[in-house]
């Protein structure tokens, strides 16, 4: 099989990456991608068009997408039982959960970190609401359990 390629910059989401792919215990190589270099470069931009890490490549096939690798990477190694089963209830939780970082979630820490004006004009048409509805919401969600991915 062949050996998975990380495409990531050690200061950015490729972190997450690579904590999962430790968890899969998957053999992989690492490909450090310079901002403002190689990033935007002819060889990378046909793994991801976007100019961003991470990425993978594995067997022949592309991921971006921190939570798309992630959840690709639970599919690939399930002896690792690092997602709920597929017919499992619990498949709604994670994927709800995992949606919910991907969306409100990322969308509220870059409103956060950029001083995003959302106020009564937006905030019905903002996928994050007001920071406070997302992180009221998580907090909800992980007084219940300390892996809310897992909650029924
Ligand atoms: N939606 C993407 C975000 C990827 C992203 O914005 N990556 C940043 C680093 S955290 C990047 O590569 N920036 C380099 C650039 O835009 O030149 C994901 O979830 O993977």
């Amino acid at each position: 099989m062949e050996k998975l390629t990380f495409y990531t910059n050690p200061r950015s989401r490729g972190r997450i990456v690579r904590w999962m792919l430790e968890e899969t215990g998957a053999a992989y190589d690492t490909a450090i991608m310079n901002y403002g270099g190689n990033i935007k470069s002819p060889e990378y931009l046909p793994i991801n068009p976007m100019g961003k890490v991470p990425a993978i490549k594995h067997c022949g096939t592309v991921v971006t997408e921190v939570i798309g690798i992630c959840a690709y990477l639970a599919d690939q190694f399930p002896d690792q039982q690092l997602a709920p089963m597929v017919d499992s209830p619990q498949r709604g939780s994670y994927y709800r959960w995992l949606f919910f970082a991907a969306g409100p979630l990322e969308m509220a820490m870059t409103a956060t970190s950029y001083n995003w004006d959302i106020n009564e004009t937006n905030v019905q048409a903002v996928g994050c609401g007001y920071i406070s509805d997302t992180v009221n919401t998580l907090e909800l969600a992980l007084n219940k359990s300390p892996f809310c991915a897992l909650l029924i």
